[in-house]
């Protein structure tokens, strides 16, 4: 029985980019090749939802010329990618609170959630402007006025505050891995990663390659076999 959803923080583009003597945008410009590399791997293995941290909501601090750069990458993503992603039958989504982000941005999104809306295959999620502890926040918030409200009664099971997470839809996570050595989890996914597997890779992400991605999953898969069942 394979993974069902795989989360990536997808580190170590800026310092890959300086370690050549080149700018962090141009980092930037290569691991946004390394996702359509992997989301394809990720629909080969048979995955169901792949969730990437694209921006999270400690981002907009950076220089805001890289910020900028960033803004922008969602359009240049889509107008290389997004036929071989109807091809493969894949479709986009996001989680965090897109209303943060500039129109330009916003539209290029909503465009492409639309078009890959009719897509069956493998979800593809980015991960936009978010943040484990915000997400928990506004589930908080909306469980209080449900509640307060009398939509649900307040017996405050775990099953009933993960439908107000932006995760609701999707499986368990079965796996994070982190690239380019840092072992933490940075504000990702903080409820969701509460059994998950954790892999953290040396291997900075412009780095990262398909068969490597098959390797580290295909391994962690057998690790949760055997320790994990009954
Ligand atoms: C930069 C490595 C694809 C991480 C990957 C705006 C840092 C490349 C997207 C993307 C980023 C996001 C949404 C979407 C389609 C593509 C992306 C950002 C950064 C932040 F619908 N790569 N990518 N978005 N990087």
């Amino acid at each position: 029985m394979g993974f069902k959803h795989v989360a990536i923080i997808m580190d170590g583009n800026g310092r890959w980019a300086k370690a050549q003597g080149k700018i962090r945008t141009f980092g930037h410009l290569q691991g946004s090749e390394k996702v359509r590399e992997i989301a394809i791997a990720a629909n080969d293995l048979g995955i169901e939802v792949l969730t990437l941290y694209a921006f999270s909501t400690e981002n907009w601090k950076r220089p805001k010329e890289e910020v900028d750069y960033l803004m922008q990458l969602p359009d240049v993503f889509f107008n290389k990618f997004l036929k071989e992603l109807m091809d493969k039958n894949i479709r986009i989504q996001t989680i965090g609170e897109l209303s943060a982000f500039p129109d330009s941005t916003r539209n290029v999104l909503e465009r492409a959630i639309k078009t890959t809306s009719v897509n069956t295959g493998m979800i593809l999620c980015f991960a936009m402007n978010y943040g484990g502890r915000r997400e928990l926040l506004l589930a908080a918030k909306a469980y209080h006025e449900a509640v307060r409200d009398g939509i649900i009664q307040e017996t405050i099971s775990e099953a009933d505050f993960e439908q107000y997470l932006m995760t609701k839809d999707y499986p368990p996570v079965d796996v994070c891995i982190r690239t380019s050595g840092e072992q933490r989890l940075s504000n990702f996914l903080l409820w969701q990663l509460a059994y998950a597997e954790l892999v953290f890779d040396p291997i900075p992400w412009p780095d990262f390659t398909a068969e490597h991605f098959k390797d580290v999953v295909r391994e962690v898969e057998s690790r949760d076999r055997r320790f994990g069942g009954l």
